[in-house]
């Protein structure tokens, strides 16, 4: 085929659903409903479709661009290093510009001690990296027993087989006879779901409990790390309450447990902060950074890794055997600095905490007061869930296992506004650069596909 030739929309979409595996997709299902829908264009918060119509993206992609899309300062840091050095890499005693001030740029960022990055593609990757390095890190340490790890149900840290075992998503476990060996998961911080009556910081407390109760079934001797994300995303946005991460950081420490915080949604300024560790306080020993890193512009991720393992990897480790092709490619890491910069030029880590956050909630609170499927408005930063039950007074669910919030996100994307179903939950996650106007379209978008969803369940 003319790679060149021009194609409507209509022989796209035909070879889309001849050729393309989707991520995530059931493909029957989705040439059942007539194939995918075309999208070609993307400006600020603004989406565009094949048939003209503008969508907005409340999850700024998949809870990646932060700086909005079609911004001429990232595409011409990548023109720029694309002419100048399309690619070199760091594999035998060489770097290049963009990486060595990306890396240095981070370490500025990060909280204290977290002062060197390891480059790779995707958060799985930086995962997967982080669980080599924690296992090797032990070895150097003359404690080869340490060698699990302990992470949360409804945690999601990627989809290769090590991040895949990291993560608590049972359906994905399904698939390739997963976890692996030696991972372990625990209740998360869910107090809508969980707390069951009691006040949010004891129940963070237990929710932390849980953890150490878990360090101690395995026993210290035999537990590498711990691993969680500031807030959970994909698992449905679930805050924990301000008691829980001190708690993990007191049990990791009396315990010699390496803790990983996994940044790659909260990093990059969506709590209001340049990263979730530094909005509760949490003392990692790593940082899993990707997504917001680049906006999404280009595939990149890094790993921040805390001073005392770096300087056992370095000192005592030798040639540390790993790397991808791609660890520290020059034109994301490029595109990265330029992202960066816009984000502090455009003082959007400040806006998010003290504009447009509590901005978002506030008008979410208004237009849903009282609304007879919605239990709960939760966020922080710009990142929020809206819990969907049958009755408001019991939390009691409807009937069908997570469909109704299935049934809500199909309206919002009939409508025209971007927001996940997550179980029962409807999720946002807009760009860090959503307008005030903006804001208000999205509530009330989210609204009418409430509205809908709830006359389809006989409850409006
Ligand atoms: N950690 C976290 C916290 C993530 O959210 C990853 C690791 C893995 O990153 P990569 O780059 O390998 O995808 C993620 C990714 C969704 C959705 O629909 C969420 C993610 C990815 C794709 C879809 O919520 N999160």
């Amino acid at each position: 085929m003319d790679t060149h030739s021009p194609l409507g929309p209509d022989a796209l979409k035909a070879l889309d659903g001849r050729h393309h595996l989707h991520p995530f997709t059931d493909t029957k299902a989705l040439a059942a409903e007539g194939g995918a829908r075309l999208i070609v264009r993307g400006e600020g918060v603004w989406l565009t479709d094949a048939d003209g119509q503008r969508i907005l993206d409340g999850m700024a992609g998949l809870w990646c661009v932060n700086v909005g899309y079609g911004r001429a300062e990232l595409a011409e840091a990548a023109h720029r290093q694309l002419l100048d050095l399309s690619f070199y890499h760091g594999f035998f005693k060489t770097t290049t510009e963009p990486v060595a001030r990306l890396a240095g740029k981070l370490a500025e960022l990060a909280p204290p001690g977290l002062s060197r990055a390891f480059f790779a593609n995707s958060g799985s990757e930086a995962n997967d990296t982080i669980v080599r390095m924690v296992r090797h890190y032990w070895n150097l340490k003359g404690r080869p027993g340490k060698k699990a790890f302990i992470s949360r149900t409804h945690g999601y840290h990627g989809t290769t087989m090590a991040s895949t075992s990291l993560g608590g998503i049972g359906v994905m476990h399904g698939q390739g006879d997963l976890p692996l060996p030696g991972f372990h998961h625990v209740m998360p911080p869910y107090a809508f779901d969980l707390a069951r009556g009691l006040d949010p910081e004891a129940f963070g407390r237990l929710a932390a409990r849980a953890v150490e109760e878990k360090i101690l079934e395995l026993g210290p001797e035999n537990v590498a790390a711990f691993i969680g994300e500031p807030i959970q995303g994909a698992g449905g946005v679930i805050i924990p309450p301000d008691s829980y991460w001190p708690e993990i950081n007191r049990i990791c420490r009396e315990h010699d447990i390496l803790l990983i915080a996994d940044e790659v949604i909260c990093g990059f300024g969506r709590l209001g902060h340049w990263f979730g560790s530094q909005r509760y306080g949490i003392e990692p020993d790593f940082m899993t950074l990707a997504k917001g890193i680049t906006s999404g512009y280009l595939p990149l991720s890094a790993v921040m890794v805390g001073d005392r393992v770096a300087e056992t990897l370095i000192e005592e480790g030798g040639e540390f055997y790993h790397g991808f092709t791609y660890s520290g490619h020059p034109v994301p890491c490029a595109v990265a600095l330029a992202n960066i910069d816009l984000i502090e030029r455009e003082t959007l880590v400040e806006r998010v905490r003290t504009d447009i956050g509590p901005y978002l909630r506030r008008r979410f609170e208004e237009a849903l007061e009282g609304h007879p499927l919605v239990g709960e408005i939760r966020s922080e930063g710009l990142i929020g869930a809206i819990e969907i039950v049958k009755d408001r007074r019991t939390r009691e669910r409807w009937p069908g296992d997570g469909k109704v919030g299935l049934m809500a996100r199909d309206h919002c994307f009939r409508n025209n506004v971007i927001m996940r179903g997550i179980r029962d939950s409807l999720v946002f996650a807009p760009p860090l650069t959503l307008s005030h106007a903006e804001a208000d379209e999205m509530v009330a978008r989210a609204r009418l596909s409430l509205d809908q969803t709830a006359r389809d369940l006989g409850a409006l």
